[in-house]
């Protein structure tokens, strides 16, 4: 194992990391921007190294100062976390180079799943399942038209270069066809600096269903089943769970040993992640495969039992997995809800501020992967995600009524906050029913975020209600053997005391 690695990452996902390297006795280097001379995940390294000022251009994303931290502390290896470096070829070709190790595939890996249609080649000479469309770049608006004819409206359009949905347009119908196209070509150039663009079928109304992969140098390749990440909007995901209320043992079986085929085709080491839609019918496809840890690992770490930051130190110093897949066997249901500095009720606008009260949930089952503190500044430098928030239960009701319980013992003052859009959330019955697809957030945005400002009336009824709810409280811890003090609290004023108090 390494004596010492740098995290080259800020917030909860370096901390993450950081827990993990304490636990197997490795000490650790955050590497900082001047935004975050006094952030948590500096306060939690053992050593910090100052890289350039806030713009994540200037700091975070700049590879050979980061490199160079590493070679002056004398770090082995370096841990991208997810976003910044974690998908950037050149880096990981660049920690190789500079003679330390990469904690994360193979550069040959990263550009295999890189562009989108190579990795649609490479899926289809592997017998991976995917969307029916051309694996090639589409020269002109004609043989456009010639290929949505030839695969059926409605089509989807998507960047050869792309992911997370950049340069994708659906298409109806042929009139809609040739703005699609030019669209699509001038989104994917100004994103991707590459303007070529392919066609799929639309698949309507599927789930996003990935499958955890965790390779080692000696070939073995396992899965660690599924996540349903259905719940997002504008590709951001807002809740993941694992498992799917839509995955069977069978299908997850057949899901998973297609991810392993994937991660093998590209000779992946490391953990990995195989993304797919899951359509009404139980079909499905595979999109694209992240070369990194990502945000949703830890519900994956709560039904395998696995810890995955520690297994990506494991392989990457030369470990081999003591497990094989007839070891891996999900239990439970675990939930994830990203807190985030958004208002949900103004359109998910980023909210900037001082943290200035914090109080977290505990408890059974609940597991906080935070990156704030009171007293923590929030800009707008870099990702609106504060932490997460996970439960685990044995079964998926119970989960979703303990992060239910869990959202009512959190409070982040200072600053607005995903936390009551969570709540309402938890609260939907068409959610608890495991009723989800991509499109259903944002369907149902509208009612889970409309909050009617209460009247005065309601104001000075819910200080009542809170202070006799709290007055219950008091009364209540006198007589012990008061039944009837116990089951006496009503909805309203357990609400009131929850949340009214605070
Ligand atoms: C699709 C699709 C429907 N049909 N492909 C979005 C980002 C990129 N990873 C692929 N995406 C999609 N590809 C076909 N043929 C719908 C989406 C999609 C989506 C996928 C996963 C999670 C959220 C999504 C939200 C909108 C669209």
């Amino acid at each position: 194992m390494f004596t010492k690695v740098l995290v080259a990452n800020r917030g909860e996902i370096a901390i993450r990391v950081m827990r993990a390297c304490r636990e197997l006795g490795v000490r650790t280097v955050a590497v900082y921007s001047d935004a975050d001379a006094q952030a948590p995940h500096v306060r939690y390294a053992d050593e910090a190294v100052r890289i350039g000022p806030p713009p994540s251009s200037q700091s975070y994303l700049l590879g050979d100062a980061i490199i160079a931290a590493a070679k002056q502390t004398g770090a082995q290896a370096i841990h991208p976390g997810y976003g910044f470096l974690s998908e950037r070829e050149w880096f990981a070709r660049a920690v190789r180079d500079a003679g330390l190790v990469f904690i994360g595939p193979p550069a040959e890996a990263i550009a295999a799943m890189g562009s989108k249609t190579a990795a649609r080649t490479l899926a289809v000479a592997h017998k991976v399942p995917v969307v029916p469309g051309t694996t090639e770049a589409i020269p002109d608006a004609v043989r456009a038209h010639a290929l949505a004819v030839e695969y059926g409206y409605p089509i989807l359009l998507k960047a050869a270069a792309g992911g997370g949905g950049k340069g994708m347009r659906v298409v109806r119908d042929a009139a809609e066809l040739d703005h699609a196209f030019d669209s699509a070509r001038r989104e994917a150039k100004n994103a991707f600096g590459d303007d070529a663009v392919y066609l799929e079928k639309y698949v309507e109304g599927p789930r996003h269903v990935e499958i955890q992969v965790l390779a080692d140098m000696f070939d073995n390749v396992i899965h660690l089943g599924e996540r349903e990440c259905s719940v997002q909007r504008r590709h951001q995901k807002m809740i993941e769970e694992a498992p799917s209320v839509a995955v069977s043992p069978e299908l997850r079986a057949e899901m998973g040993a297609t991810a392993v085929r994937a991660a093998k085709a590209a000779g992946y080491v490391n953990a990995g992640t195989c993304e797919f839609l899951l359509d009404k019918d139980g079909r499905f496809y595979f999109l694209e495969m992240n070369t990194r840890l990502q945000v949703e690992h830890p519900v994956t770490e709560l039904v395998t039992g696995i810890d995955l930051v520690q297994w990506q130190l494991r392989v990457a110093s030369g470990e081999r997995l003591p497990f094989s897949q007839k070891d891996i066997a999900p239990t439970g249901w675990a939930i994830e809800c990203r807190i985030t500095s958004e208002d949900p009720a103004n359109g998910f606008l980023p909210s900037t501020g001082t943290v200035s009260f914090l109080q977290l949930p505990s408890g059974p089952g609940v597991r906080w992967d935070g990156g704030i503190d009171v007293g923590t500044q929030i800009g707008l430098h870099y990702d609106p995600m504060l932490a997460k928030l996970i439960v685990y239960a044995p079964t998926r009701e119970h989960a979703v009524e303990r992060m239910h319980r869990a959202l009512t013992e959190l409070t982040v003052s200072g600053i607005e906050t995903s936390r009551d859009f969570h709540l309402r959330v938890m609260e939907d019955a068409e959610f608890r029913r495991g009723d989800i697809e991509i499109q259903w957030l944002e369907r149902r945005l509208a009612s889970l975020t409309s909050v009617t400002p209460p009247d005065d009336g309601a104001r000075l009824a819910a200080l009542a209600g809170a202070l006799l709810a709290n007055e219950d409280r008091t009364r209540r811890a006198v007589p012990a053997n008061n039944a009837a003090a116990d089951t006496g609290l009503s909805a309203w004023r357990r609400a009131a005391l929850h949340d009214g108090v605070r």
